[in-house]
C-alpha cells in the first residue's frame, strides 16, 4: 500500500483550525499540521465487481447511486507507523431530494481485505440532511441515531432495512462509520470503503479527525471534512440507497402506483 501523506499535505494545506466554526469552504484556510496528525488516508488495493447490479426498490422510491457495480480500490484512515492501524471515519455519498423522504434502505459493499476481513465487524449506518444543499455538509444535521449492522459478507452489496425519516428538500448525505475503529489503533489495519475508480461524480465525501475519535454527530468538527477527489483518491463509494417519498402517490384505476422519481444521479442542481 502507498502512504499518502505527500498528496494530503497539498490536498489538506488548509484545514488547520476549521472545527466546529467549519464554514462553505473546508479548503480554505493557512497552515496544515498534517506531519504532526498521526492518522492518515491509504489504500488497501483491492478490487472486485458486484455480485448483484441494484438493491430491489419499491415503487414510489427514490433509487440513490452513484457507482458502477465495481471497485477498483479499497480506502480506509489509520496509521502506517511506528504499528498499521485504522481509525474510524464517516463515508458519504451525497445526493439531492426534492421533498420529504425516508430512506428505508442502505446498500453498502464490502471490500475483500489482503490482510484480514470485514466479516463479523459491526458497522453504523448514518444520514445527515443537509437543508441548505450548498455543498458543505460541515452544518449538516444527523438524522436519526446509532443503527448498528453486522458486515456478514465481502464483494457484494449487502442491503440493511432502514428507517431515516429527513424532514424536507435538501443534499442528503448517505453511509456508513467503521465503528468498530471509532477510538484508533484498531488492529489490524482495514480498509472499509470499496472505491469505485472508473469515474468521479464527485459526491462522494469522507468525514475524519485527525486525532481520533471522528465527530459522527457535528461533521463539522472534524478537520478533515472533503470530497474523495480532495483527499487524493477520486472516484465513488459503493453506497447505494432507497428512499420512500413521504407524500401520497398517483394511484392508477388498476392499483399500481408510479414511482415518483427515478434514479437520482448523484445530487441534481444546486441552488
Ligand atoms: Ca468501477
Ligand atoms: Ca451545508
Amino acid at each position: 500500500m502507498k502512504p499518502l501523506e505527500s498528496v494530503l499535505l497539498m490536498l489538506f494545506s488548509g484545514l488547520a483550525g476549521t472545527t466546529a466554526a467549519h464554514a462553505a469552504q473546508p479548503q480554505a484556510a493557512a497552515v496544515s499540521p498534517w506531519r504532526l496528525q498521526p492518522v492518515t488516508l491509504a489504500r488497501g488495493g483491492g478490487a472486485g465487481t458486484a455480485a448483484a447490479a441494484m438493491p430491489a426498490a419499491p415503487w414510489a422510491s427514490h433509487v440513490f447511486a452513484l457507482d458502477d457495480g465495481s471497485y477498483e480500490d479499497s480506502i480506509g484512515m489509520g496509521t502506517d507507523t511506528p504499528t498499521a492501524t485504522q481509525a474510524g471515519a464517516v463515508w458519504l455519498n451525497r445526493f439531492h431530494v426534492a421533498e420529504a423522504v425516508t430512506v428505508d434502505s442502505i446498500s453498502i459493499l464490502w471490500p475483500t481485505q489482503a490482510a484480514g476481513t470485514l466479516v463479523g465487524l459491526q458497522a453504523n449506518l448514518v444520514v445527515y440532511h443537509d437543508a441548505d444543499a450548498d455543498g458543505d455538509p460541515g452544518n449538516a444535521l444527523r438524522i436519526g441515531s446509532d443503527h448498528l449492522v453486522t458486515i456478514a459478507a465481502v464483494g457484494a452489496f449487502q442491503t440493511y432495512p432502514t428507517s431515516f425519516a429527513v424532514a424536507g428538500a435538501g443534499d442528503l448525505y448517505i453511509g456508513f462509520v467503521d465503528q468498530w475503529a471509532l477510538a484508533g489503533g484498531y488492529k489490524p489495519r482495514l480498509f472499509p470503503a470499496a472505491l469505485d475508480q472508473s469515474s468521479d461524480q464527485g459526491m462522494s465525501w469522507l468525514a475524519a479527525a485527525s486525532t481520533p475519535p471522528t465527530d459522527i454527530v457535528d461533521l463539522g468538527a472534524n478537520d478533515l471534512l472533503g470530497t474523495s477527489a480532495q483527499f487524493g483518491v477520486p472516484g465513488n463509494w459503493l453506497i447505494r440507497a432507497t428512499a420512500t417519498s413521504g407524500v401520497s402517490d398517483v394511484i392508477f384505476r388498476d392499483g399500481f402506483e408510479t414511482p415518483d422519481a427515478g434514479v437520482a444521479a448523484g445530487g441534481a442542481a444546486r441552488s
